[in-house]
């Protein structure tokens, strides 16, 4: 919180009442139910051995946790397994070689069933391909692949050999990938000659191409994918097609069984500042996570469910939800290449209809975009088969949820918000669908064998209906091992601002039933006449008008209160941004809603608000903005255009 916190615990200003319960047959039926939170309570490493259980280990571990040197954990570490055989010949060797592991949907249309038997394979030619190019246990992979099957292989070639990946975004630019790849100290980077991105073929291997040219380039070669087929420039004896290096290795690959500590991978964070964080993951206690959430969170069935995770593989969603729990649960899924309308705004929900999606995972900006799209175009497809909702990456504004449940989930489907971080590896905050009695807007309970709580400025724990910071109070299986290359900057970053505990650098509130609610970034909270008030909050109050699909909140200087909240919004189809009228009835309606303290200084109707790529709003450009400052770094923002456009509207500072 800089230089405004306050001692002051953050403000709990927003009631919600509405409460859902799950589906009585669902409940029935569930993979988990309300016992899992006493059994973990009781002997919560025993708990966490048990779930271990679910993977396959060529030796089983007999130590469950070692903490002996915190921060640093070793889950397993008597263990050895071999993350892709769990996530792929395990499932083929158990007679379900012919079940489709993923259904792809290209964006022009094209597609393509995989099955887990087809996937061995590809896996198998693919390890043996990257041997072929000289990697070996220990090494690191960059890939910066679009959303195609390739992207998902890779990550199990590497894993099958013990080799680490680093995803980079398939958005991200050279100068990205040259940090990233350097950092890492990649030997081989696997790209495509393109993608598809809003009906066009968008060239991915110029900017490899450009990171590789650096000087310091520790990459040796780089594999290309053809997924286009736009011509590519070529550097003879570096570059070579994937097609023609794989299509002659055997399809037999023996996978070597691997420490469970083991480097499964790093996937760099940018944080709000500075030098981005290579956050490195291990093997067998990560698997051991996400194929438990996966099968917890999403009550996953692997005979008859559906499931799609609509997140891109280059962000930590992608890697727990769609490459390591989903596979190593034996999953079904569909993999979607494209953007949501392209070609019409309906694409999502005709992949849901097409291929019977049963279980969806998305997140808050996808829905809030749908809202502001309209009712009437998931109305025209059968949505059916959808059983559990899923969102994750922001906290979700209890009418954006609404909206969810009522137009995606027909009035039934349980939503579940799941509280996660890069850093955690995998889901820690979720309500799970056979037990939890939902609220709209809240994440609510930490998942069985996770210890979460909300902490004041002195560590001390908030009483219900109290809030503060989102801390982390026990190792879990999942967790982060360390910063690459910097433990220092590990224990500083997460380990030093509450002695003993995990700092998230969430806000949070207990609400009187000890339900954990999200509150956004704590660099993001506002100091209003001496009290902490949440992004959050006035976002969601905001959201709760008719008129408004879309807001972000931020405080900036002013000279009275010492922060003053500037509300950017999104208007929903008809509403008139010229209309002075709607801008005084919005600050009148966060009044009401949250009381007076809330009440925005000034509301500015935009067309569009600056995400992150992955679609995080960025609420710091706003404050450089509402500060008439020059604004900050920008490389993390999707479309730059959009700050412009965003300035031209504000009116000079009072
Ligand atoms: C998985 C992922 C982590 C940050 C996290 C928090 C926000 C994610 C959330 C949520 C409220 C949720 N966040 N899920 N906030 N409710 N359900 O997004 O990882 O990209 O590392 O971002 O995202 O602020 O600290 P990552």
């Amino acid at each position: 919180m800089g230089d405004v916190v306050s001692n002051e615990s953050l403000a709990n200003l927003l009631k919600e009442e509405r409460r859902f319960a799950p589906p009585a047959d669902l409940a029935a039926n569930a993979n988990v139910t309300a016992e899992a939170y006493e059994q973990a309570k009781a002997d919560r490493l025993g708990f966490w051995a048990e779930q271990a259980r679910r993977l396959t280990w060529a030796t089983e571990p007999t130590e469950t946790l070692d903490w002996s040197n915190p921060p640093f954990a070793k889950w397993f570490a008597d263990g050895k397994l071999n993350v892709a055989y769990n996530c792929v010949d395990r499932h083929v060797e158990a007679g379900n070689g012919d079940r489709v592991a993923i259904h792809f949907e290209g964006e022009p249309g094209d597609s393509r069933a995989i099955t887990y038997a087809e996937l061995k394979d590809e896996v198998s030619r693919a390890a043996n391909a990257l041997t072929e190019l000289g990697v070996s246990q220990g090494d690191r992979v960059a890939v910066y692949l679009p959303m195609i099957p390739e992207a998902v292989v890779s990550m199990l070639a590497c894993a099958r050999i013990g080799a680490a990946h680093s995803v980079v975004f398939g958005g991200f630019s050279a100068d990205a990938i040259a940090k990233r790849v350097a950092d890492a100290d990649a030997k081989v980077i696997i790209t495509s000659d393109g993608g598809y991105r809003r009906g066009k073929p968008a060239a991915l291997k110029p900017a490899v191409d450009d990171a590789v040219a650096r000087e310091d380039s520790s990459v040796e070669h780089v594999l290309v994918v053809r997924r286009t087929g736009q011509d590519v420039a070529w550097t003879e004896g570096r570059d070579v097609w994937w097609h023609e290096l794989t299509e002659r290795q055997s399809a037999e690959h023996t996978p070597e069984a691997f420490d469970a500590e083991n480097p499964l991978f790093i996937l760099y964070t940018s944080g709000t500042t500075g030098k981005p964080k290579g956050i490195l993951h291990t093997s067998g206690g990560y698997l051991t996570q996400a194929a438990y959430t996966h099968h917890a969170v999403f009550d996953l069935k692997p005979e008859s469910d559906v499931y799609w995770c609509t997140a891109d593989i280059g962000w930590v969603t992608g890697h727990s939800y769609i490459t390591y729990g989903p596979l190593a649960n034996g999953a079904t899924q569909v993999m979607y290449e494209g953007t949501p309308d392209t070609p019409h705004q309906g694409r999502f929900w005709e992949i849901v209809q097409k291929y019977g999606v049963s279980i969806l995972y998305t997140a808050p900006t996808a829905i809030r975009t749908f809202m502001k799209w309209g009712d009437d175009i998931p109305a025209k497809f059968d949505l059916s088969s959808l059983r559990i909702l899923g969102s994750v990456g922001e906290p979700i504004n209890p009418e954006a949820w609404m909206w969810y449940r009522k137009n995606i989930g027909a009035d039934k489907c349980p939503i579940v918000d799941t509280w996660w971080q890069t850093e955690t590896g995998a889901m820690m905050i979720s309500p799970l669908p056979g037990v939890t009695e939902t609220k709209p807007g809240s994440a609510q309970r930490a998942l069985p064998g996770i210890s979460a709580t909300v902490v004041d400025d002195e560590a001390r724990e908030v009483p219900d209906g109290g809030g503060g910071y989102l801390v982390l109070t026990e190792p879990w299986p999942s967790m982060l091992r360390t910063i690459w290359g910097d433990d220092q900057r590990f224990i500083d970053t997460y380990w030093s601002r509450f002695e003993g505990k995990y700092f998230a650098g969430d806000g949070a509130k207990k609400d009187e039933d000890g339900d954990v609610w999200l509150l956004g970034r704590v660099d993001d909270v506002m100091l209003v006449s001496g009290h902490n008030i949440s992004t959050t909050e006035v976002e969601s109050a905001l959201v709760s008008h008719p008129s408004v699909a879309e807001a972000a909140v931020v405080g900036a200087a002013d000279e009275t209160t010492g922060q003053a909240i500037v509300a950017f919004v999104i208007l929903r189809g008809t509403a008139n941004a010229d209309d002075e009228g709607l801008v005084a009835d919005l600050r009148n309606h966060v009044g009401t809603t949250l009381g007076p303290i809330a009440k925005p200084k000034r509301v500015l109707p935009v067309a569009e608000l600056p995400k992150t790529r992955s679609g995080k709003i960025m609420r710091r450009l706003l404050r450089d903005v509402a500060e008439n400052r020059e604004l900050g770094d920008v490389t993390t923002l999707t479309d730059s255009s959009v700050m412009d456009l965003i300035q031209t509207k504000l009116p000079a500072a009072p």
